[in-house]
């Protein structure tokens, strides 16, 4: 009985989950969902990316949190379309789900958007089991994390299409090695695309861009 109640709510998120997807498609979004551990740095290369493309495209983004606005304001900001999705009300869960996205939707101006990010609440585990209609599933590690970690979450890097390897500017300070790191999540996932970058300095994220823009163009048709 358990199994069948789980297996009713995430049939029911993936149902979901495709017509968010058919939507934003529809509407020329390309959706990035942006997953990762706390403090990995997803705020700050959404940041780093709408600085770049923010004179020629148009961004929204949705924070997810437990608490907080602290993210939404970071992003609003920089003057994109922000909605907030907090989950401390209704339980603290660890995770968005499709259904929240959709009622976030329905509340946005979405018109003449290029991009919608979805910034998942910081957890390697729960944002991997749950779909929330994106074209585009980008898992951010930062190096101070270790490289075993698709080793011992494998789900997250097996539904991810790109891995962004943040925090590079450390590595002289750390015992992480990339090179593991590689092996490792190609293991898991043999088609995984792996840019290593720095939102701090920069370093990295031309790759990061020219991959959004691709995947947009693939999805729309049209390049701008
Ligand atoms: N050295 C270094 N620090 C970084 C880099 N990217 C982000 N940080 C720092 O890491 C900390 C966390 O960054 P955030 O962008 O807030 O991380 P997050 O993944 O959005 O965090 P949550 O939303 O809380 O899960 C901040 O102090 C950032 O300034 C980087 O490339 N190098
Ligand atoms: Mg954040």
């Amino acid at each position: 009985m358990e199994i069948k109640v789980l297996k009713k709510i995430l049939e029911t998120n993936e149902k979901m989950a495709d017509e968010n997807r058919r939507f934003l498609r529809e509407k020329g979004i390309l959706c990035v969902n942006m997953m990762s551990s706390p403090g990995s740095g997803k705020s700050t290369i959404i940041e780093r990316t709408v600085e770049k493309l923010g004179d020629r495209f148009k961004f929204g983004v949705i924070e997810g949190d437990i608490q907080t606005t602290l993210d939404a304001e970071r992003m609003a900001r920089l003057g994109v379309e922000t909605f907030q999705i907090n989950t401390g009300p209704f339980g603290g869960d660890c995770h968005l789900e499709a259904g929240w996205i959709r009622a976030a939707l329905n509340e946005m101006k979405l018109d003449g958007l290029d991009f919608l990010f979805i910034e998942n609440i910081g957890n390697l585990v729960c944002p991997a089991e749950f779909d929330v209609g994106s074209h585009l599933n980008a898992v951010v590690l930062s190096t101070p994390e270790g490289e075993d970690k698709p080793l011992k979450y494998p789900l997250m890097f097996r539904v991810s299409h790109v891995m962004l390897v943040n925090k590079i500017d450390l590595l002289p300070h750390l015992d992480m090695d990339v090179e593991a790191l590689r092996k490792n999540v190609l293991g898991v996932n043999p088609g995984l695309k792996i840019i290593e970058i720095s939102a701090k300095t920069g370093q990295g994220i031309d790759r990061w861009i020219e991959l959004l823009l691709a995947e947009r163009e693939k999805l729309t048709g049209e390049a701008k």
